[in-house]
């Protein structure tokens, strides 16, 4: 996946319309609703210069105020009934649009949430959980945003302008005309300021994502920090960040600050132009007082949504550089998924794996980490792998479960390539206990019980028997109900190690896979863990990493891996007598000098 030049099916505009499928119609509501409360809001000024010309200003004044008295409280009642009506209005309409905007953020975020679910290891190396997390929560709030807030300011403005204008031209089109043609030097202003202000947001965003990254990688990563008493140098290094962020921050905001005073010269120049030419206006027929009183009582209905224009553009670049961090997860496609024509296989696999010349390399690798792997393994044999740290056993077994697509070659499980599988279906037969074990925030029970949730608390008991975690659950204070912290807090690397083995057992897969999986468990515990794993009570293939011969002696093939290809295969007694790397390990592990 190219993280950079992604392009998207759809404008942002349009992708937020998408995902108000089901709101449009009350959202456009609510959009009318703003038109009609600004509307509203120019009519006092129209009842003000009613009742100023009829029965204060005009020349039959006093005569008007005893004769048509009733019309005078009717224009002050309508004026009041109006202006309670019109808060109720905005009420309403302020609940649309935050209803609109959080029914968005929801929809979309659980959309996000599914896709990142989905994703796989390659999109997990290339994004880092910080920048992940900023894209769902802050840059997510940004869209939220633009739906809840500047929309309808937006249309607040426009409508205010546009009845304002309509208003003024209707009362007295010359004096209007005067007024609007000082308007379009604002729109350059605002478009000069909208190109020097979107590269800022592009860079805000990132600045954030950065900050969260750092602090999300240094609180999980604390017991480094601590070992290392490294504290201070990681508050340092998070100040830099933060101040990077501030000063990028108040950087965006300072180029608002150059374009601003031009702004705000022009929309104070609207009362000035009004004093001058409505001054000399005054003096001819065609201009009254109660004109003047309604282009003056309205003329910040003209003024303010110039003065707003500069804080909508600015809102309008926020949305886009946070609205271009979300679509890239949005419309982001995991490159390993299911195949169109993949058939199902609900059937539990037999459990035969056979690589044919199968090479690997990773994406951001510069070259291959396997190179020609060859070999075989029958229903419910077991397969060790050995050799050095960094010649690819992890990477190897990854094929398996289709986590990384070989370069070269295949895989088959059952005769069947396994891209061909549906991925459900494959990975629901494969039990894998990874190298660095991760356990959730959840009981023990929960943490075994993890891929198959309708297992019975004894079968529980039974596969942590199996991984001879049994014995130190059962003496735990709350036994199985115990909490285990976030990554297995409170537990031993050993005694993890046996959960996430129990955990693997647990699906009763027809591939077992252990990556190092009893390196830290002691030698008696080890050999119990061997025992049981040789009478597992269902079918099941094992493939086993691990560095200590007593763990792959007994395997029907030993697979030992060099540098990326197999560079000796077969049973332990036929390796010992090849005398090569097994052979000098079994001499270094056992202390004898001679076989
Ligand atoms: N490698 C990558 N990207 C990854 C993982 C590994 O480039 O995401 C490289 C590192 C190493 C090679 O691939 O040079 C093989 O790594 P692997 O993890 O397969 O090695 P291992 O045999 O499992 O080593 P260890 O015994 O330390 O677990
Ligand atoms: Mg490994």
């Amino acid at each position: 996946m190219n993280k950079k030049s992604q392009e998207f099916p759809l404008t942002k505009i349009q992708w937020l319309w998408q995902n108000m499928k089901g709101m449009r119609a009350i959202y456009i509501f609510g959009m009318f609703l703003t038109i009609v409360y600004n509307v509203m809001q120019l009519t006092v000024p129209y009842f003000s210069s009613k009742l100023i010309d009829t029965f204060l200003a005009g020349e039959n004044a006093a005569e008007n105020l005893r004769t048509k008295s009733d019309l005078f409280y009717k224009l002050l009642i309508a004026m009041v009934g109006l202006t309670v009506l019109r808060a109720i209005i905005v009420y309403i309409d302020c609940m649309i649009f935050e209803n609109t905007s959080q029914h968005v953020l929801y929809k979309i975020r659980n959309f996000l949430y599914d896709k990142i679910q989905r994703q796989d290891m390659t999109f997990y190396s290339t994004y880092r959980t910080g920048d992940l997390m900023t894209r769902v929560t802050g840059d997510l709030d940004a869209v939220r945003h633009m739906v809840a807030w500047v929309v309808r300011i937006v249309i607040e403005s426009f409508s205010l302008f546009a009845a304002a204008a309509f208003f003024f031209l209707y009362i007295n089109w010359k004096m209007a005309l005067c007024l609007l043609a000082i308007s379009p030097f604002v729109f350059v202003i605002i478009y000069m300021f909208r190109n020097q202000v979107a590269p800022m947001h592009a860079l805000l965003r990132e600045k954030l994502a950065q900050m969260n990254t750092f602090a999300q990688e240094n609180i999980s990563g604390n017991r480094v920090v601590k070992a290392f008493a490294r504290e201070d140098y990681e508050m340092e290094k998070f100040d830099t960040s933060n101040c990077d962020y501030r000063d990028t921050n108040k950087n965006t905001a300072r180029v608002w600050l150059k374009f601003y005073p031009y702004v705000e010269t022009i929309a104070d120049l609207m009362p000035v132009v009004m004093l001058l030419i409505g001054g000399l206006f005054l003096m001819t027929p065609y201009f009254t007082m109660g004109e003047y009183v309604a282009f003056s009582g309205l003329i910040w209905a003209i003024a303010n949504p110039m003065r707003m224009m500069g804080n909508i553009m600015n809102e309008f670049q926020r949305f886009s550089a946070a609205s271009k961090k979300v679509m890239e997860i949005y419309y982001s496609e995991p490159k390993i998924k299911d195949k169109e024509n993949a058939i199902p296989h609900p059937d539990r696999f037999k459990g035969s794996i056979e690589f044919k010349n199968v090479s690997f390399q990773y994406e951001d690798g510069d070259l291959p980490v396997l190179y020609d792997i060859d070999f075989k393994v029958n229903p419910g044999e077991t397969v060790a792998i050995m050799g050095e740290t960094g010649c690819g056993k992890t990477s190897l077994i990854h094929l398996i479960p289709r986590f990384y697509e070989p370069t070269a070659g295949e895989v088959l499980i059952d005769g069947i390539d396994v891209n061909d599988y549906k991925l459900e279906d494959l990975r629901k037969n494969i039990g894998l206990a990874t190298q660095d074990v991760l356990l959730y925030s959840d009981t023990i029970e929960g943490n075994i019980a993890y891929g198959d949730s309708q297992i019975k608390p004894e079968e529980v008991v039974k596969f942590a028997r199996y991984s001879a975690a049994n014995d130190f659950i059962a003496k735990m204070p709350e036994g199985y109900d115990t909490i285990v912290g976030e990554r297995g807090v409170g537990l031993s690397g050993g005694q993890k190690q046996r959960i996430s083995l129990a955990r693997a057992l647990a699906v009763k897969p027809s591939i077992l896979i252990l990556d190092d999986t009893t390196s830290a468990v002691d030698l008696e515990t080890e050999k119990q863990i061997q025992n049981s794993l040789n009478n597992l009570d269902f079918p099941c293939t094992k493939v086993i990493i691990a560095q200590r011969i007593s763990t792959t002696k007994n395997a029907d093939k030993i697979i030992v891996l060099n540098h990326g290809r197999i560079t000796e295969m077969g049973s332990h007694s036929e390796l010992i007598a090849k005398k090569g790397y097994y052979y000098e390990l079994v001499k270094l592990q056992t202390g004898i000098e001679e076989l």
